[in-house]
């Protein structure tokens, strides 16, 4: 299949990057700074490159900081009315770019443009506005605590902006200035993101964007003159960082991967489910943290389940992400491409049962397609690691203290769902579950003001809402004092 049409037009973005020759830099203290040397970005629905970026180094990471420190008194001395204006002013300018963000965030993820438009975007317009609320309220809702200062963030590449959003909000609103890295295969909005901030003219050095690789997030991490570190990303990395930062004084919050159940008992709604479990786990191509990835039912239903799920999966189209009619748009890079392929093996050698629907896969790109694991044992690896990507692990259970202990049965502890038509029983399963959001015959709900995040491996802190505050805000020495 050749690289679709664009019905959503990609021509504007494509003539952006190339109004900057293909390039670009990192933004410290209000400027751009062309990099020593730069990596290549691809588009994961071709292959094809995309744009040049720089590759931040430690003396990137130092001025990025020096500007960061340089801006704080400033801004924390503002009225936190005129902080909250800057926050809706960055919502505003999402909201009048939406349609440019969306497509640019197709063209470096790979995921649907429907999603961008309808999902990524307009929730990262709604976190700075929610956050624009809080700046207000810091006074009278948080007396006696202050912003941290400088905070370093290091996100991941399968939210790119929202991700970026869920951390640059939050440690706006409260007073502090940001050193930001993007991931490495997706800085491209972060980098629109920058423009932006620039065109509202938000003070310099309050924000700072270093573009880079894992080396580039270790200097971020390790740097003496960071206050805070708020990470998103694996829980291999998020481990590596923990240890990096103990000690130091700097504050910590980690957002880590998942391995979250999707619980369907007896009675539950099946043609819900199953539109339910579109969602949980071919969204994004299941490149989402807390994925409903293993689908747990209840055996009097496993078959009918299995059997319309089958009949979905065959109705699933895998294509062009910038076709508004695909469901499922391509995978990230080649590496994550092989790692789901290399699993999906795995899976089929310890002995589960693997069914994928008929499907041409795109001539070019990364693509995989929807996948189904029946007959797999709890302790296989498909059903304990994280595999990011459209794999949905099936299991059966008899009771509800069964599908409580399956549930709980992995070292994550991110998210779950229950789907049952009895409230009661779903009311009386969701506290025993080790996580830290439960949805209830919905999944994969997201809102600026609830605090998202897990425990266990999932990591700690949350992001939204006053839960979310909490992270970029410390006791002030006069109330440590009392
Ligand atoms: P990681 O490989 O952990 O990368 C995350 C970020 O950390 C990237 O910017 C990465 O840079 C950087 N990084 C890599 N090594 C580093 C180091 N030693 N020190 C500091 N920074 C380093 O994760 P990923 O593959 O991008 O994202 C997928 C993971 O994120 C999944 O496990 C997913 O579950 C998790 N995730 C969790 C949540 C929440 S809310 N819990 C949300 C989204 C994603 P490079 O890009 O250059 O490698």
């Amino acid at each position: 299949m050749s690289y679709g049409p664009a019905p959503e037009g990609d021509a504007p973005v494509r003539d952006w990057i190339a109004q900057h020759g293909g390039t670009f830099g990192h933004y410290i203290n209000g400027e751009w700074v062309a990099g020593t040397t730069t990596f290549e970005v691809l588009e994961p629905a071709t292959g094809k490159s995309l744009a040049n970026v720089a590759q931040g180094t430690t003396a990137d990471v130092d001025a990025a900081v020096a500007a960061a420190r340089a801006a704080l008194p400033a801004w924390q001395a503002l009225d936190d009315h005129a902080r909250a204006r800057w926050l809706y002013a960055i919502a505003r300018g999402v909201q009048k770019h939406a349609r440019a963000f969306a497509v640019l965030e197709t063209l470096d993820n790979g995921k649907p443009v429907r999603e961008t438009r309808d999902i990524d975007v307009p929730l990262v317009a709604r976190h700075f506005s929610h956050h624009a609320g809080w700046a207000q309220l810091l006074d009278s809702e948080f007396p006696g605590y202050h912003a941290y200062g400088v905070v370093g963030q290091v996100i991941p590449w399968n939210f790119p902006l929202l991700m970026l959003a869920w951390k640059v909000a939050p440690a706006l609103a409260a007073g502090n200035t940001v050193v930001l890295k993007p991931a490495e295969y997706t800085p491209l909005t972060a980098i629109r993101f920058a423009e932006l901030l620039h065109e509202i003219g938000l003070p310099k050095g309050v924000f700072n964007l270093v573009t880079g690789d894992g080396s580039t997030g270790a200097a971020i991490v390790n740097h003496p003159g960071v206050d805070k570190i708020a990470f998103t990303g694996s829980t291999e990395v998020g481990r590596a960082i923990r240890v990096a930062t103990a000690g130091s004084g700097k504050g910590l919050s980690l957002e880590l991967g998942g391995k979250s159940p999707f619980i369907v008992f007896e009675d539950a709604d099946l043609d819900s489910v199953v539109e339910g479990v579109v969602d949980a786990i071919w969204f994004n191509q299941g490149q989402v943290c807390c994925a409903g990835s293993r689908l747990l039912v209840q055996e009097g239903v496993a078959d009918a389940l299995f059997s319309k799920l089958r009949d979905r999966m065959e109705r699933l189209r895998v294509g062009s992400p910038l076709d508004k009619a695909i469901d499922m748009g391509a995978i990230v890079a080649p590496v994550q491409l092989d790692r789901i392929r290399a699993l999906c093996q795995q899976g089929i050698e310890e002995g589960a049962t693997c069914w994928q629907p008929s499907w041409s896969a795109p001539q070019d790109g990364w693509f995989h397609p929807p996948t189904l694991f029946t007959n797999v044992a709890p302790s296989a690896t498909i059903a304990q690691v994280e595999i990011f990507g459209p794999v949905l692990v099936s299991m059966t259970f008899r009771t509800p203290e069964e599908a409580v202990a399956l549930a709980n049965n992995t070292p994550f502890g991110l998210a779950a769902s229950v789907w049952s038509e009895n409230i009661n029983l779903a009311l009386d399963i969701a506290p025993k579950l080790k996580c830290g959001v439960v949805w209830i015959n919905s999944t994969n709900l997201f809102d600026a003001a609830a605090g998202f995040g897990g425990y266990r491996e999932s990591g700690f802190g949350r992001e939204g809402g006053r839960e979310g505050l909490w992270e970029y805000l410390k006791p002030s020495r006069a109330h440590e004092a009392a």
